[in-house]
């Protein structure tokens, strides 16, 4: 009997780390849900606003911003691999409950990577379905600092949500060709609908129905080079949570007039991040699940 409970013990994180993402997920404990205000260009994020976000790094240097989507997954951009693929994933990390990215603190959990999942129709030319699935070396603990973000289930879903604020955030520079911010930024923008993005004064024509623009008209809030991969996230009133509703993709340059950042749309690939998800996360658990199969076989003869 005691080794029965032993085992029972030892199999109950591996079925928690298998719930459903969306058990719990898009709210911060340490930070109180966006007021009215509006905030025009990047400011300082607080500790623990986007315990979602975390820094992909490349031999301990920032590379790409990603989101948390369940604890052993990261959302972030296949133009963040697809030229980098030469380069050992032992040079890879992954950064979570970071706030100053020269001062990791105790909050910080670091994992290595141990699949990547490039979406298939990537297209290098037109960016076309910027979106890769980061598997885990081993699961993130949530805390109040690393939480997972929550993924509209399509796009009539995103519709309804009605979201109410959105933000973009990131370590990525401040101007165009500018250095990496040690501390996590965070602004607020607008989402810009496809067909004023698509206008031949703004990107005239090259965002595709997998794409979502979001900034403001005027330029003065805006993604830039380093926040790629990383979240734009809207909070829903009705629901009290965030989504990630886009990834940092691309932009002409940054902040400039009717030229936002383009993000790919998440609620777009809603169907693909539930199928990679499952089949990322039973291949990770295949050799787990055999062992405690193994070990459950063994109570059940043990107690007879
Ligand atoms: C980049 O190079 C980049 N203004 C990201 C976002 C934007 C532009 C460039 C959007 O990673």
């Amino acid at each position: 009997m005691e080794f029965t409970a032993l085992v029972l013990l030892v199999v109950a994180p591996y079925f928690s780390a298998l719930a459903s993402p969306r058990d719990g997920c898009g709210q911060r404990f340490l930070v109180a849900p966006p007021g009215t205000s509006r905030i025009v260009g990047g400011r300082e994020a607080p500790e623990g606003a986007w315990p979602w976000q975390v820094s992909i790094q490349i031999q301990s240097r920032h590379h790409c911003g990603g989101t948390i989507v369940s604890s052993l997954m990261v959302l972030t951009a296949t133009h963040c691999f697809h030229k980098y693929m030469k380069i050992s994933r032992s040079h890879f990390r992954v950064v979570a409950g970071l706030n100053l990215l020269s001062a990791p603190g105790n909050q910080t959990q670091i994992r290595s990577i141990r699949e990547v999942q490039m979406h298939k129709d990537f297209n290098t030319a037109t960016s076309d379905n910027d979106v890769t699935l980061v598997l885990l070396s081993s699961p993130f603990k949530f805390s109040d600092h690393i939480q997972p973000v929550c993924t509209p289930h399509n796009v009539t879903h995103e519709f309804i949500l009605n979201f109410s604020h959105c933000f973009i955030t990131g370590w990525g520079s401040s101007y165009y060709r500018g250095t990496l911010k040690n501390r996590l930024q965070e602004a607020q923008v607008e989402l810009i609908d496809r067909r004023t993005c698509n206008l031949i004064t703004w990107y005239g024509g090259i965002i595709t129905e997998n794409m979502i623009c979001a900034g403001l008209e005027s330029g003065a809030s805006d993604s830039c080079q380093g926040d790629s991969g990383g979240p734009l996230q809207c909070y829903s009133e009705d629901e009290d949570r965030f989504y990630v509703v886009g990834v940092t993709s691309f932009g002409h340059m940054c902040g400039l007039r009717r030229r936002p950042g383009v993000y790919a749309r998440t609620s777009r690939f809603a169907g693909w991040l539930n199928r990679s998800q499952t089949a990322s996360a039973s291949a990770a658990h295949r050799l787990n699940t055999r062992l405690i199969s193994a070990l459950l076989c063994a109570a059940l003869i043990h107690q007879q």
